[in-house]
């Protein structure tokens, strides 16, 4: 938060520093323990719950601005995996007589609650466990003190054991055990992530060393840290079980004992003179001659901020020439951490190639150019929303993404079943299907939701809306993708005649239409039947069979097109709800107008299938009569408005505008309704806070549309429309609402740019469009923890990895975005050597279109202010 400022921020740093205590590391004001360079943090951040164990709790360590370490705390396994059960953390208790901070770590189910009390000595920290009562006989031999390292922060690297010097692998190469299952802890809900073909086993990675004194990376500055005890430590390496796992570092509690049973020493590496090196933040697009051009710096604490930094054209010789000398504007401390200035060089406009200087450090070349908004939104529409289309094979040049994969789809779930996303079937099954009954016509259209294989309501319902939306506004009739949906196949770069955006809104009617014919409506999610299938990565197509499953078969046996194998995906339809239905609605009807010249017969069907949900469903959809159910609660209000509107808008028919209409009025007459929507509703899916001012979403769709009385009380409303959009990026040098501690704000900050957008687009004179395009730029590279692009292949410095289906190889499916930057204690983290943080870096399908249609809004509003 702003308030310090640059000078009392480094009088505190000097007092610090100059503190009378012996130890290295000091128990700060946040509760962690700090040295320059390095922080030891006790569980600042906390399992959440939602996806268990999410590589952001416990024992964590930071260094040199970095997080290495983290999981540090009780274990029960040598490599826990994402399911494996963690003890309940307490309430973390700080003393700050003898600085040490503890919690302890309950296992009810095992009567077993080991204290974890961490504090300085010399140069590190002692790591103590206490017990009250001995390590009860179940978990004697699994019970010990784990801290797992980030592999690839150490690629490259090697570790000392006692005196043996051994490289720490790239892959896993060492050796593992089968135990029989009866042996293993069971993980959360009984679940297993290990397919053993019936053998009843369970698989234990073996230690690669063991010793008392094991030294990571000894030749790095930056990475070094050192654990010694009395007691035997091993190394394992995690990713044997699981590709996001980790190297681990581990002692076994000791049997029969009580009181200290373990102490490590723990050495990080401090460094009494290292500065973080200054953050340039700009946009990896770069920039069009007229707009605003704001570099936000983020700078280390004990870093005086120089007056000036220097914009550099980028000569054809490669020399380079300084154009501007730009006064540092101090902004001051925010989240803690670090200090900001902002360099304004909007006067710079000659198109060129140029870099930023600042405080030692040039960034990488960037254009000003009028064209650079023209094409950054192709990597989304060609790639990212090609490769996860579901239910076809891909191809691009020589290489075949994935093939036809859940040919399968798909059955009824039974009752009472838990899905890992956080769905669960209840008793009730909404269909006229039995439990495990196939479900026919499912195997068509739909997309990945995100990292996983699912097809989750909201993703196929909005990603289908978002497109549709994207042809009534914009219209691209680019064609660079050939889509067949009778043979199920697309060839990424080639045309086939039919715009792409017309294309992608007939894959998402597909897969909704088949629903609603086959289902009745669309389904919460059609997900995998267990944890082992839930986390396939790789080719989607051989995540099943593509046979329907037959129970009289045994499993792997096949019979024609039938088979044992229970792989066939579940679809999940307990949680139906009439409300729910308008966005089922929403999105057909939206549709309509889009496939009406290129695809007739899907355009009726689509426009059918929504006028038959209106009728069989309005009467039950009414807020007065309907529970509120998950994802209409984003509609605000009424759900049936929106549904009623876009019908209107397809057909024309006034029984809907008769709905619609008194209650969009009566909206504009609550000036300071309240709308709610509570953060990331599913995977990645937020909306928009309305909370104290005006919800004109529905009013400016309408807007174009409607008399003199109504466009006069919209524009009344605009100037606290705005106030409402805008607020959010006061706090903080970006100007963007950076929010995001379970999942990162991206999409929020796409969406609220192009509500900007539409409020520019009928009223240019009462917002500046600056708003639409500091959006984009955060996402592009303007942002805290690092300048990278967090759209996958867009710009110059982009995001190396992401969390896509493909993330085991460290890859990106481009024109992906990820959610970017998670907001935790005193810091904010976008991994960009991890894959597996979803977090930070799922690629969720429907902020695709989001995005598309936001760098559309900005090439619009770019080629207005150049002309
Ligand atoms: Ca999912
Ligand atoms: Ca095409
Ligand atoms: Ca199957």
């Amino acid at each position: 938060m702003k308030g310090k400022t640059l000078l009392a921020a480094a009088a505190f740093a000097l007092a610090s520093a100059t503190g009378v205590s012996a130890q290295t590391l000091q128990l700060n004001d946040l509760g962690y323990f700090e040295a320059r360079g390095t922080n030891v943090l006790v569980y600042n951040n906390l399992y959440n719950g939602g996806f268990y164990d999410e590589k952001f709790a416990g024992l964590e360590i930071i260094q040199r601005g970095e997080r290495i370490a983290t999981g540090g705390g009780v274990r029960l396994m040598n490599t826990p995996e994402q399911w494996d059960i963690f003890g309940v953390v307490s309430p973390r208790e700080i003393d700050r007589a003898e600085s040490s901070v503890a919690v302890s770590l309950t296992y009810a189910d095992y009567d077993f609650a080991p204290r974890l009390k961490v504090l300085p000595k010399d140069k590190g920290v002692l790591v103590q466990i206490w017990l009250d009562k001995p390590v009860p006989e179940q978990l004697v031999g699994k019970a010990g003190m784990n801290l797992e390292f980030f592999p690839a922060s150490y690629f490259g690297r090697n570790y000392l054991v006692d005196n043996l010097a051994r490289i720490l692998p790239k892959y896993p190469m060492h050796d593992t055990e089968v135990h029989p299952v009866s042996e293993k802890i069971p993980q959360y809900f009984g679940e297993s992530t290990f397919d053993d073909r019936g053998r009843g086993d369970f698989l234990v990675p073996l230690p690669l060393s063991t010793g008392h004194r094991i030294v990571m990376a000894p030749e790095d500055e930056a990475l070094r840290v050192s654990v010694t005890s009395d007691q035997e430590i091993s190394i394992y390496d995690g990713r044997h079980l699981a590709q996001n796992g980790t190297f681990v570092l581990r002692s076994l509690l000791p049997a029969g004992r009580t009181g200290k049973v373990l102490e490590w020493y723990l050495e990080p590496s401090a460094s009494e003179d290292w500065t973080r090196p200054a953050n340039i933040g700009f946009s990896q697009v770069g920039y069009t001659p007229a707009q605003k051009k704001v570099s936000v710096v983020e700078l280390d604490k004990n870093a005086t901020p120089a007056a000036t930094g220097r914009i550099l054209r980028v000569n054809p010789d490669g020399t380079k020439t300084v154009v501007k000398e730009v006064a540092a504007e101090v902004w001051g401390e925010y989240h803690h951490r670090y200090n900001y200035v902002r360099l304004d060089f909007s006067d710079v406009r000659e198109p060129g190639l140029y870099c930023i200087d600042y405080q030692g450090v040039v960034t990488n070349a960037f254009p000003i150019d009028k064209e650079v908004y023209a094409d950054k939104w192709h990597p989304s529409m060609d790639v990212s929303l090609v490769v996860n289309m579901d239910h076809m094979e891909v191809n691009e040049a020589y290489r075949i993404w994935h093939g036809r994969a859940n040919m399968d789809d798909a059955l009824q779930a039974p009752a009472n079943v838990r899905l890992h996303d956080g769905y669960f079937q209840g008793d009730v099954t909404n269909t006229k299907y039995q439990p495990l009954e196939h479900i026919p016509g499912l195997a068509v259209g739909g997309w990945y939701d995100a990292g996983d294989f699912d097809i989750q309501a909201n993703s196929v319902l909005n990603t289908t809306e978002d497109l549709a939306y994207i042809w009534r506004q914009f219209q691209p009739m680019r064609d660079q993708t050939l889509i067949d949906e009778k043979t199920q196949y697309a060839d990424i770069h080639v045309p086939d005649g039919i715009p792409d955006n017309v294309q992608l809104i007939l894959h998402g009617t597909l897969n909704i239409n088949a629903q609603v014919e086959n289902i009745g409506f669309v389904a919460q999610v059609i997900g995998q039947p267990d944890m082992h299938h839930y986390h396939h990565l790789g080719d989607a197509m051989t995540l099943t069979d593509g046979l329907v499953y037959d129970p009289t078969l045994a499993p792997y046996e096949v019979r024609g097109n039938r088979s044992g194998t229970p792989d066939d995906r579940y679809v999940f339809t307990s949680r139906f709800s009439a409300a729910g239905v308008m966005q089922d609605i929403v999105s057909l009807a939206a549709a309509y107008p889009a496939l009406k010249d290129y695809y007739p017969e899907e355009a009726e069907r689509s426009l059918r299938n929504a006028e038959m949900l209106w009728d069989k469903h309005f009467e039950a959809a009414d807020p007065a009569k309907s529970p509120m159910m998950g994802r209409w609660m984003m509609g605000g209000g009424d759900p049936r408005i929106n549904a009623a509107i876009e019908l209107w808008l397809a057909t024309g028919n006034q029984k809907y505008k008769d709905f619609f209409l008194p209650l969009v009025e009566k909206q504009l007459e609550a000036k300071s309704e309240v709308r709610r929507s509570n953060g990331p509703v599913q995977n990645g899916m937020f909306m928009t806070e309305f909370n104290g001012g005006p919800n004109l979403t529905a009013a400016l769709k309408l807007y174009p549309y409607m008399d003199k009385k109504f466009q006069k009380k919209v524009k009344e409303l605009i100037p606290a429309y705005v106030e409402v959009l805008t607020r959010g990026g006061q706090d903080n040098p970006y100007g963007v609402s950076i929010g995001g501690t379970g999942w990162a704000g991206n999409a929020s900050i796409i969406v609220t740019a192009y509500n900007c957008y539409k409020v520019w687009k009928l009223f240019p004179d009462m917002i500046d469009p600056e708003y639409v395009f500091n959006g984009l730029n955060f996402v592009l590279g303007c942002h805290p923890g690092s300048n990278v692009s967090f759209v996958t292949s867009v710009g110059v410095n982009t995001k190396k990895v992401a969390y896509g289906n493909n993330r085991a190889d460290y890859a990106v499916i481009p024109g992906g975005i990820v959610p970017g930057l998670l907001v935790k204690e005193d810091y904010f983290e976008n991994k960009d050597d991890y894959p597996f943080h979803w977090g930070e870096n799922e690629c969720c399908i429907n902020t695709a279109p989001q995005y598309v249609q936001l760098c559309l809004a900005c090439d619009e509003i770019a080629r207005y202010l150049n002309k």
